[in-house]
């Protein structure tokens, strides 16, 4: 399914996809969803890394409300369902991705940013999850996704009391790792994809697909998959490269930040 309000533009070997509904403040329509959905299965596989953003004052206004029907118990698990689904690819679909946040990041729209790998946020940004005062709950993996941002204490609490996070209090809590000046976040993130898209493409497969389960394993398991992950990636002929060309003076040090 494609939808005139997801834009995706690529540019060399990074995917900008684009959220265009914002007189709507880029609410998520079904359609939307399914777009977003669409865009992450069929990219490119010259594609390395994608930025994701959202047009006009928001980055995304949650659940499109004007959607909302009345379901009964069956249809709505299958409706959180299909957003579990397109998410589930945004995290765990081909390449790293980086989102770009200004404005409202708010219910659906943060579980979307919350599926992201790398969350830039300007000073404009809030955040919020009003499902609360909605009287319905996330249903786009936002009761999994959050809590590892921020923890289940603060994710209870924005529900409870609508509590909105500013950018800064944001950065602190842990839901953006960039906090930039108000207008820049989409620049920043595209530099930061481009850096992410430089990686040996097995080393960002491991990051995302590996570093989550380890972490939600006891250690022993974690070790283990750990193991095998590092014996896995420093076979590839690509690691072998890097390392040497470390070695033989050709490859970048790390510098003092
Ligand atoms: C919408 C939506 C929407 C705006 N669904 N149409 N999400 C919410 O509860 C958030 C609801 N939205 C807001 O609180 C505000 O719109 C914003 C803070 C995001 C932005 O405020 P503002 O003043 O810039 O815009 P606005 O005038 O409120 O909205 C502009 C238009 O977008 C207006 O329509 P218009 O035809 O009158 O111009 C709004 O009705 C429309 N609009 N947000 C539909 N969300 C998988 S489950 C996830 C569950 C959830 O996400 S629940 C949280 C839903």
């Amino acid at each position: 399914m494609t939808s005139n309000d997801l834009h995706l533009d690529i540019q060399d070997d990074i995917a900008i996809i684009r959220l265009a509904r914002g007189a709507k403040r880029n609410a998520l329509s079904d359609g939307l969803i399914l777009a977003l959905r669409d865009a992450f299965e069929k990219l490119p596989s010259t594609v390395r890394a994608a930025v994701i953003d959202g047009e006009g004052p928001h980055f995304c206004a949650g659940l499109d409300l004007s959607e909302l029907k009345e379901r009964d118990a069956g249809q709505g698990l299958r409706h959180s369902r299909m957003w579990h689904a397109a998410l589930e690819l945004v995290q765990h679909g081909p390449v790293p991705v980086v989102a770009a946040l200004h404005g409202a990041v708010v219910g659906g729209g943060l579980e979307l940013a919350s599926a992201c790998h790398i969350r830039v946020a300007d000073s404009t940004t809030f955040y919020a999850l009003p499902e609360g005062s909605r009287g319905i709950f996330v249903g786009g993996g936002g009761s999994v996704r959050i809590p590892k941002l921020i923890g289940a204490a603060r994710m209870t609490d924005m529900m409870m009391t609508g509590r909105v996070y500013n950018a800064e209090e944001g950065e602190r809590a842990g839901f953006a790792q960039y906090l930039v000046p108000e207008g820049t976040a989409f620049d920043k993130a595209l530099e930061l994809a481009k850096r992410v898209a430089t990686n040996a493409p097995l080393t960002n497969y491991a990051l995302m697909h590996a570093l989550p389960r380890i972490a939600e394993q006891p250690a022993d398991h974690g070790f283990f998959t750990e193991a095998l992950m590092a014996g896995i990636a420093q076979a590839a002929p690509d690691a072998k490269e890097r390392v040497r060309a470390f070695l033989d003076g050709k490859a970048a040090k790390v510098q003092k930040s």
